[in-house]
């Protein structure tokens, strides 16, 4: 039965690029075929249930906006809010979504309260996945909202709170394994310091990496076979936070032996507050063979903060893709709007408006960067400014067949005088805008 929330609004469909209506999709047809698949199973859309279900349109000026029929603290508001969810992710022909525990259900009085709340839900929501098809990108702690997380999680000075983490931790692995989740998320909103004079960095180092360790024997005593993700951020809500960017969370990992294990979720406006584009952390992540999955969305590259805006900048988005297609594609992972409506965007309609057209962005954004890749548009100018290394000589100085001495003989003998030669940037951004 439906609740009414979303009036008589038909499900979603593909009407063509010519449509002018605000509730179809103009771009993703999600049985047409690139690179050899589905555009549904390239993209793998996911909506978050945070943004669209708990957040109630506040600021740091003023609270609520949004007035929900599922706001409260009651089982029965979970339940209308997993409703009016699933008839959105069905209207949206959306095929996964994401969750946090304090999204889902309401907080209890003691932790095995909270617990026993979360498992009701569980329930409900593997009835709906069932229902209808969609399915779980993946689960993740809130492990940041509530005042006993102020100051960390595993990164806490209080041992207890480190315990309680914990606990929840495995209370939302629980879930997702449940649910059949691809990928398990933590993201370390509180794990980082407000200003060192009170904090040991060092230590703080040293329980993250625990925490993560004692995840990853989790995973495998439970026997959970989707993928551990971290999600970097460099700051907010922290001052600063230690999963600064990819780099960061790669020598982390390293660090405390978890390279293998573990794999990164990036978020565009993450990528941006940190001071790097979402390609850049795209390909570092695809080099050090630690990329899962993306968290889609844009900030305003006015205000400097984490607005978590629905993306609609498609030249820069398909450069992001062309980075995910280059890497071989989503295996796992999937593209989740990790993105809220305006705290003015009222109307139920405004939820299915603002994810159609990030569907249909994304869609136009992916199809670009298939066919600049396909047809090596950049990829073999790139090819060709490399080509000198495959010379026996340059193979032989990389392979560690030379030494420097060597090497610096050789210059000497053969009177290497190198000529540079252009990069062709604009060559290629010209060649980029063709596609876009
Ligand atoms: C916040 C993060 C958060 C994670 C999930 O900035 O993006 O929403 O994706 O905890
Ligand atoms: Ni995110
Ligand atoms: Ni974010």
């Amino acid at each position: 039965m439906s609740t009414g929330f979303f009036g008589d609004i038909a499900p979603i469909t593909y009407e063509g690029p010519e449509s002018d209506n605000p509730l179809a999709f103009r771009h993703y047809n999600k049985d047409e075929i690139v690179l050899g698949k589905r555009m549904e199973d390239n993209l793998r859309f996911a909506v978050a249930y945070w943004h669209s279900f708990a957040w109630e349109g506040g600021d740091p000026f003023g609270g609520r906006t949004f007035q929900r029929p599922w706001f409260g603290d009651t089982m029965d508001h979970a339940k209308l809010k997993a409703d009016v969810a699933f008839e959105m992710f069905s209207l949206l022909g959306a095929p996964f979504y994401c969750f946090h525990d304090a999204d889902a259900r309401p907080e209890g009085k003691s932790f095995a309260e909270s617990r026993k709340n979360l498992e009701a839900i569980v329930d409900i929501f593997a009835a709906k996945q069932k229902q209808t098809g969609v399915k779980l990108l993946w689960g993740t702690a809130n492990l940041f909202s509530h005042r006993r997380f102020m100051s960390g999680a595993a990164t806490n000075p209080d041992p207890d709170v480190f315990a309680y983490a914990a606990a929840t931790v495995k209370s939302c692995m629980d879930a997702t394994k449940k649910l059949g989740g691809a990928n398990y998320v933590l993201w370390g909103g509180r794990e980082g310091y407000e200003t060192l004079l009170n904090t040991d960095l060092k230590r703080e180092d040293a329980q993250m990496g625990r925490f993560l360790n004692l995840v990853v024997e989790y995973k495998y005593k439970v026997g959970f076979k989707g993928t551990i993700l971290i999600e970097p951020k460099p700051q907010e809500p922290s001052k600063h936070q230690y999963d600064y960017d990819v780099a960061t969370v790669y020598g982390f990992l390293r660090r405390h032996g978890l390279e293998n294990e573990v794999k990164v979720n990036i978020e565009q406006g993450h990528a941006i507050l940190a001071g790097h584009l979402f390609e850049h952390e795209l390909a570092l992540a695809n080099a050090l063979g630690i990329f899962g999955s993306i968290d889609m969305n844009r900030n305003d590259y006015q205000s400097g903060w984490d607005t978590d805006q629905f993306p609609n900048n498609t030249p820069e988005m398909a450069l992001a893709f062309y980075e995910v297609i280059k890497g071989g594609g989503f295996r796992n992972g999937g593209t989740n709007f990790d993105a809220k409506l305006r705290r003015q965007s009222l109307d139920p309609e405004d939820l299915l408006i603002a994810h159609a057209g990030g569907m249909d962005t994304c869609a136009r954004a992916f199809k670009a960067a298939a066919k600049l890749y396909e047809d090596k548009a950049l990829s073999a100018r790139v090819e060709e400014r490399y080509a000198g290394w495959k010379s026996a000589e340059a193979k032989a100085m990389l392979s560690g067949k030379r030494s420097l001495a060597e090497i610096a003989e050789r210059v000497e003998k053969k009177s290497i005088n190198p000529e540079p030669r252009s990069g062709k940037q604009e060559l290629l951004e010209n060649i980029v805008n063709r596609y876009v």
